[in-house]
């Protein structure tokens, strides 16, 4: 006979915490939110460990999704720059995956590929369409018109006067030639560009090589804006930490190209975990790269999936079915959990499993996150880190296309599961089935939709946390273990949800006058 839990699956929208005494001391900037990523040993008898023990920390508990839509380069680059960590998608080819995972990697901040460059036969045409189109007003003038090619001038908007230079006008006749430029050689550092950029009263600093090719500009507003991000996250040889996801059936391959490219972690992407596919992907990477290959693996959503990946030598456990924004595998297939039941029974089994072993597995609550503070609840229900994707798709950043909708901006966001992002890796169950031949899906488990724009990673992301922080401190927690210790939640019924909103108000309409009477 069907085993039915007692408890109905509940949803984060369903809870609600209880303050706790905040100390005088107990202030926002002193949270600390850093977080353990991949497992380690620690004394059960002193109780939960710090996240400092783990090998690989973040400072910001959050990551970006494996997925298209979501975690390419640049969305990499700003996350990890923020504190947090993203997974390059792993359903694209292994050799593009790893030149994503390479450019992460070698990511030099304030060193920037120039993406505005024209050739000394441009016109100005060129030169108005070009900004136009970037919105970047300094243009590189290369023999080749490439990023990359000997580097004759520059063009900036001080060079020229809109309305007034005719647009036939050849670029060689606008740019400040190279003669004229201040540049720097390869090999240069940060500080010491900065001290030329200041020295010279210049805004930007060409970086060229021996043989006078451009390979990257230097602003002064990026000098600025690198010594405001103190919660980077940076491997030991300075450069930002970045996953990527792989799957269960190309991982001989595709595994060891990552990991040569720098890859930190890696984390196995499925809809369901609980399998020996999976079992079998660890033990390869685990056997192969004893040192070197962090993995995580999932999704699951209760004890037994926990255990048996954590038993499988998991670094990190991932949990969540059927909960993500563009996820229909509930309505297709009926398999999932609320994700708050989800979290909250996979973190008591991570605890009982530090308890009997004294091997600590962190734990991530993957998708379902719709307000800020489902991020806190999660938290506060034992997950070390969460993992977002519609969340991050808003952005700048993120790899879909803005688009204006009834005077709405929109990105597009599409799931794994849907028929535009063709990941069948992600659904087949590893048998060699019919999705493996096919190599196309069945149905859809996803679906292909917009989410509406937000601006830039960075300050979404700080709005985002401070409000983590401030409920830390209303709940007296100065770190997520503290927070997760103390914690007390309570099940909110619909009426007092409702009452949680503003409600028996009118909310004032800013575009309509009110008249006075
Ligand atoms: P959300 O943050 O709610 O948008 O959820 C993102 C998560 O949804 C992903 O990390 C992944 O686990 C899941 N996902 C991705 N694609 C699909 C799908 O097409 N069904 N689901």
């Amino acid at each position: 006979m069907a085993y039915i839990y007692d408890e109905p699956s509940r949803t984060f929208g369903e809870y609600l915490l209880i303050p706790n005494l905040t100390a005088k001391d107990c202030l926002p900037e002193r949270v600390k939110l850093s977080a353990p990523v991949v497992r380690f040993k620690a004394d059960p008898d002193a109780g939960l460990p710090e996240a400092s023990l783990s090998p690989l920390t973040i400072n910001v508990p959050v990551t970006s999704a494996l997925m298209q839509s979501v975690s390419g380069e640049e969305l990499s680059i700003a996350l990890a720059r923020c504190g947090g960590l993203s997974f390059v998608f792993g359903s694209q080819a292994i050799e593009d995956q790893v030149a994503m995972v390479g450019r992460v990697k070698n990511y030099k901040a304030g060193f920037v590929v120039s993406d505005s460059n024209l050739p000394p036969k441009a016109t100005f045409a060129d030169v108005v369409a070009l900004t136009e189109r970037t919105g970047h007003s300094t243009i590189a003038i290369t023999d080749d018109g490439t990023a990359t090619g000997k580097l004759v001038g520059i063009i900036t908007s001080r060079d020229y006067r809109r309305g007034k230079t005719a647009p036939t006008t050849p670029v060689a006749e606008i740019m400040t030639p190279l003669s004229a430029i201040h540049c720097a050689e390869i090999g240069i550092d940060l500080p010491a560009a900065n001290d030329l950029i200041w020295k010279h009263k210049v805004n930007c600093l060409p970086v060229i090589d021996a043989e006078q090719r451009l390979r990257y500009l230097i602003f002064r507003k990026d000098y600025d804006a690198h010594k405001e991000h103190p919660l980077e996250n940076v491997d030991r040889d300075k450069r930002l930490i970045v996953g990527a996801g792989i799957n269960t059936r190309d991982y001989r391959e595709r595994v060891p190209a990552l990991l040569t490219a720098g890859a930190d972690v890696l984390c196995i992407d499925s809809s369901d975990g609980y399998s020996e596919w999976q079992a079998d992907a660890i033990a390869f990477i685990k056997s192969t790269y004893p040192d070197q290959g962090h993995v995580g693996a999932g999704n699951v959503v209760d004890r037994e999936g926990f255990r048996y990946l954590a038993e499988a030598g998991a670094d990190f456990v991932k949990v969540g079915i059927g909960g993500g924004s563009i996820c229909i595998t509930r309505e297709q297939k009926g398999i999932g959990r609320g994700q708050a039941s989800a979290v909250i029974e996979v973190a008591k089994a991570r605890d009982e499993y530090f308890q009997e072993t004294g091997i600590y597995v962190p734990v991530c609550s993957d998708g379902g996150i719709s307000q800020d503070y489902h991020i806190t609840l999660a938290l506060a229900m034992g997950a070390d880190f969460v993992m977002l994707g519609r969340y991050f798709a808003r952005f700048d950043e993120a790899p879909g296309r803005k688009v204006q909708i009834n005077n709405q901006f929109m990105k597009e966001y599409w799931g794994e599961g849907s028929n535009r992002a063709r990941n069948w890796q992600r659904y087949d169950h590893g048998s060699g089935g019919d999705l493996a031949k096919t190599k196309k899906m069945m149905f859809e488990e996803g679906v292909d939709s917009y989410v509406p724009y937000a601006g830039k990673l960075r300050d979404n992301l700080e709005a985002s946390l401070a409000k983590i922080r401030s409920t830390l401190c209303n709940c007296g927690a100065l770190t997520l273990r503290e927070f997760y210790q103390r914690a007390r939640l309570t099940v909110a019924s619909a009426v007092s949800i409702r009452e949680g909103g503003a409600h028996d108000v009118v909310l004032k309409d800013v575009h309509s006058e009110p008249v006075e009477s």
